[in-house]
This record gives structure tokens, C-alpha cells and sequence, in this order.
């Protein structure tokens, strides 16, 4: 078990201008009452909550060319990706608290080029019931947070592919996904053209979630910076309701807290995105306090190590 030594800078990114459903930007409020700061100072981490980021409020309006409030998203991606820099390069770990996940291309791209800086690999860690992975021409929905890792890999409208001044911001064999069981039709097509390593729900139950984890987790270098992407509808909806969208047949309880726990182990854990909880679905905030339960676990709290 190895516990980050960096402090941690908790940003909130109030966002809900790439979903489907309003909500999600009342996320990182309802992390903060779960408990979620006071939590991880009790796993002795240093911790600087950062606010709130500021950023448009949601139009509400109908997608244009196969995007909805394009120019919200990236007027909020602009500022994730400076105040995640920023805390890069000041040695911080970063950890996001959404807002919907087209946030992740701020957080990703600025983890990516703080990593291409100072020379060390990346990895993604995509924890989710989606692929995240639509363009423009394949949306069925129009929204952005099914978009964000085709653009983080350089399919995209050219202010969102070019957040990081280059693309692709990341390799595709940067990014492992676990937990998915939503793939739309053409988007089927476009991660099997770009060799995804995907351990959807079919993998986990065919070989469990310890073998999916391990695989996602090997090959890492020490100096591997691995960004944890952590969209709560991975968890399946009977325990985390307080999503827009539910898919169901998601991990458990007991295969979530092994995922944590698997990561906290490996040891290379140094930013991380918490996205997509949306009170509005909530049940007295249950999806909130499973989140901070579980981050927890992420963090190396563990039943038999020292807290
Ligand atoms: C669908 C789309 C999505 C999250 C829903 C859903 C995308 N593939 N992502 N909830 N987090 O609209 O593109
Ligand atoms: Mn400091
Ligand atoms: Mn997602
Ligand atoms: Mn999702």
C-alpha cells in the first residue's frame, strides 16, 4: 500500500454544460458534504481545497453540427487545464471534483503536457460505463462528455483537440478502460480502429475484476504518471442511483473497492478526476458518500493496514 506524498489540490469544476441532463454541476458541492476533504485528511494527506472553478452557466440548448454548447465547454476546459497545470507544476496531485466528464480533456491534456515536459509516461485510467469516445459525426446525443478521449486523441473540433497546444494530446495506448457497457454504434467502430484496451463488463465476468486490473495496471514504469479518470456511473446504478446515466449490470460494491484498492497498491496514482455525480438523481446524497467511501479506498485506506 503506498500513499501519494504529494499534497493534494481539490479543484471543483461545476460544470454541466457536456451532459445530457442538468445536475452534475451541483457534484462537487455534494462530494464536500459527503465528507470528502475531511476524509482525506484523515488518511494524514496534505490537502488544499482549491473552490470552485468559475466558468458559463448552461444554456440549455439544442446540439449545433453535432454539439451542444460547444463554446461552453471549452470556454470550462480552458480554465481546467490552467488551474490543472498549475497545480502540476508546483508539484501538487491534482484531483478534479465534476462537473460532467467533458472536463477530463482539461485535466487529461494538462496532466499530458506536464508529463511530455518533465519526460515521463502517461497513463489513463478510464473507469466508466462509457467509452467517452464520439465524434461529431457519430454522437447520437450531440453531447461533449461522450467525446472527451477522441478528442484528447486528436478527433475533435480543432479548440478542444488543441487545449494542450498539440495534437494528440495523448496516445491511444495511453488509455486503459474498465467497467464499460455502453458503446454506441459507430463508436464501436472507432475504438477498435484505435486499439483501445478496453476490460468491458463481459471481461470482468468472464475473468474477474482482479485479472481486469492487473492487466490494466501492468507495464508501468516508476516513473509512470497514471491519471484515474473516475466517472460514478462505472458503479452499477442499484448502488449509485445519483447519476444522468444509469446503465445497468456495473461493477458491485465489493468489485469497486478492489479496483480502488489494486490502484492504491500499484503506487503511480498522481492526479485523478471524480465526474458525472449529479445530486438531482441522488438519494440523500448516497451516490456522494459510496464516492467518498471509495476514494478512500483509492487513497490506501485499507481494513487491515494502518489508517
Ligand atoms: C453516449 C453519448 C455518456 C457519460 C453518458 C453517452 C455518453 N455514448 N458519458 N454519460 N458520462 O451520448 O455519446
Ligand atoms: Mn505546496
Ligand atoms: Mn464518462
Ligand atoms: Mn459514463
Amino acid at each position: 500500500m503506498t500513499r501519494p506524498t504529494a499534497p493534494l489540490a481539490v479543484i471543483g469544476v461545476p460544470t454541466d454544460v457536456g451532459a445530457g441532463h442538468r445536475g452534475a454541476s451541483m457534484g462537487p458541492e455534494a462530494l464536500r458534504v459527503a465528507g470528502l476533504i475531511e476524509a482525506l485528511r484523515a488518511l494524514d494527506l496534505t490537502v488544499h481545497d482549491r473552490g470552485n472553478l468559475g466558468g458559463p452557466h448552461n444554456p440549455w440548448q439544442p446540439p449545433v453540427a453535432g454539439y451542444r454548447h460547444l463554446d461552453e465547454v471549452v470556454e470550462w476546459n480552458q480554465a481546467v487545464f490552467r488551474a490543472v497545470l498549475a497545480e502540476l507544476e508546483q508539484g501538487h496531485f491534482p484531483v478534479m471534483l465534476g462537473g460532467d466528464h467533458c472536463l477530463a480533456m482539461g485535466s487529461v491534456g494538462a496532466v499530458a503536457a506536464h508529463c511530455r515536459r518533465n519526460g515521463r509516461p502517461l497513463r489513463v485510467l478510464w473507469l466508466d460505463a462509457h467509452s467517452d469516445f464520439n465524434t461529431s459525426e457519430i454522437t447520437p446525443t450531440g453531447n461533449v462528455h461522450g467525446m472527451p478521449l477522441a478528442c484528447l486523441c486528436g478527433i475533435g473540433p480543432e479548440p478542444l483537440t488543441h487545449l494542450t497546444g498539440t495534437s494528440p494530446a495523448i496516445d491511444p495506448k495511453e488509455i486503459k478502460q474498465v467497467g464499460i457497457r455502453s458503446v454506441d454504434a459507430g463508436e464501436k467502430r472507432l475504438v477498435r480502429q484505435h486499439g483501445l484496451d478496453i476490460y468491458d463488463m463481459r471481461f470482468i465476468d468472464e475473468h474477474g475484476m482482479r485479472r481486469a486490473m492487473e492487466q490494466a495496471l501492468a507495464d508501468m514504469t516508476p516513473d509512470t504518471h497514471l491519471h484515474v479518470s473516475f466517472d460514478i456511473d462505472f458503479l452499477d446504478p442499484t448502488i449509485a442511483p445519483g447519476v444522468g446515466t444509469t446503465v445497468p449490470g456495473g461493477p458491485t460494491y465489493r468489485e469497486a473497492q478492489l479496483v480502488m484498492e489494486m490502484i492504491a497498491d500499484c503506487g503511480r496514482m498522481a492526479s485523478l478526476d471524480i465526474v458525472e455525480l449529479n445530486p438531482a438523481y441522488d438519494e440523500h446524497n448516497r451516490s456522494g458518500l459510496l464516492a467518498v467511501d471509495l476514494v478512500e479506498s483509492l487513497f490506501g485506506k485499507s481494513t487491515l493496514m494502518r489508517d
